[in-house]
């Protein structure tokens, strides 16, 4: 499949809710969106950087400038026979995960469209029910809190999970425990806590959680290491991984016991697949992690979850809860906490090209003839 060319384009999409987290406040998404042609077909990616580099170090504007300045030039007008090769050719650019995701994620889409398959037989995927389970951010207070997880209980999701952060965790997480006693449940830190901070994480140890996620520094292995060694809960690590060697590593080393798969974070699904694969042999349980995704980035999601060690619920909730509308047509939607994988050809979904258009920042940039 040659890339013959591929489009750059921002949209801005506002969030139905202000999501809060340890590291800021969403309100609304810049999103870098890839559109990569060949063959008379097209393939889309999303970049799942944000604005600001507060979850890890890439932003839309590193992405695009990166994507333009040094990846674009060694694709576009190049054949490759299929994603392998095409991972290949990005492998001299250091980091710069999330750029090349969205350009890998492309080129799956579109090589799996050209096969006339949906993309999660091409990934090896073995279901295509998903159970899923909800991040909710940090509320205003403990009752605000209690109704957000008794209606997402209700919709029927299969885990939720709580934003904590210090001053933001052991009480809320306490009244959650004791209103909901038997829901899986965990916390997400987006590492805003240190070794320093134990107490808080033996006071979490007790309440059952499934795991905490990504509780100490984004780049710190070695204290993630010291601080499992103390609980029975299974740490799960998020931002600390960015390949399979870190999986590999964080894993071996007893930094973590699960881990948080995200296309983006790790460079793309070829990535995404081996540190699945990594995880599997340590017997370790791994899930879909989000990043506020819109339609296209869901449905990657959703075609990555079908993996067989995906066996925990991930982040991919419905398109709903999070845009008034989608910048795809088809609405991805979970029924009881289960979200249907699509089964067209690559991922199964179609742009809302009108809505596209109205919600671009800017002017598309278009690399190749
Ligand atoms: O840490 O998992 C995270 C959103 C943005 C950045 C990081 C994270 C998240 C979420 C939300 O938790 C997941 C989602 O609902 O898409
Ligand atoms: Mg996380």
């Amino acid at each position: 499949m040659r890339v013959e060319r591929v489009e750059l384009r921002v949209v801005r999409m506002p969030l139905n809710f202000v999501f809060k987290t340890s590291f800021g406040n969403t309100t609304e998404r810049s999103i870098l969106l890839v559109t990569a042609y060949g063959d008379g077909l097209e393939g889309y990616g999303e970049c799942v950087a944000d604005e600001a580099p507060l979850y890890r170090e890439e932003t839309v504007e590193t992405a695009r400038s990166v994507l333009l300045g040094a990846i674009l030039p060694r694709v576009v007008g190049r054949d490759f026979a299929n994603p392998e090769a095409l991972v290949q050719s990005m492998a001299p650019i250091r980091g710069n995960r999330m750029a090349k995701a969205a350009l890998e994620t492309a080129f799956w889409d579109l090589w799996a469209r050209s096969l006339g398959r949906p993309l999660w037989q091409l990934l090896g995927g073995v279901r295509q029910e998903i159970p899923v389970g909800v991040s909710l951010g940090i509320q205003p207070s403990i009752e605000v809190t209690l109704e957000a997880v008794a209606r997402h209980v209700a919709q029927g999701y299969r885990r939720i999970k709580l934003k904590i952060r210090p001053g933001w965790d052991v009480a809320v997480v306490e009244a959650v425990r004791e209103r909901f006693p038997d829901i899986p449940l965990t916390v997400d830190a987006n590492s805003a806590y240190r070794l320093s901070d134990l107490p808080v994480f033996v006071a979490l140890d007790r309440l059952g959680l499934d795991y905490i996620e990504q509780p100490l520094a984004f780049d710190d292995l070695h204290d993630h290491a010291l601080l499992q060694a103390r609980l029975r809960t299974p740490i799960c690590l998020d931002e600390s991984i960015t390949s399979a060697r870190d999986a590999r590593i964080a894993l071996a080393m007893g930094a973590a016991r699960v881990i948080n798969v995200k296309v983006g974070r790790v460079g793309g699904h070829l990535e995404a697949r081996r540190v699945h694969d990594v995880a599997a042999a340590f017997d370790a349980p791994v899930w879909c992690g989000g990043m506020l995704e819109a339609g296209i980035g869901r449905a990657h999601n959703l075609h990555i979850s079908t993996l067989p060690d995906f066996t925990k619920p991930g982040d991919v909730a419905s398109a709903s809860r999070y845009w008034a509308r989608d910048m795809i047509r088809e609405p991805l939607e979970a029924r009881d906490g289960i979200m249907s994988v699509p089964d067209g050809p690559g991922i199964g979904v179609t742009l809302d090209r009108e809505l596209v258009e109205r919600i671009t920042v800017g002017d598309p940039v278009v690399v190749g003839g």
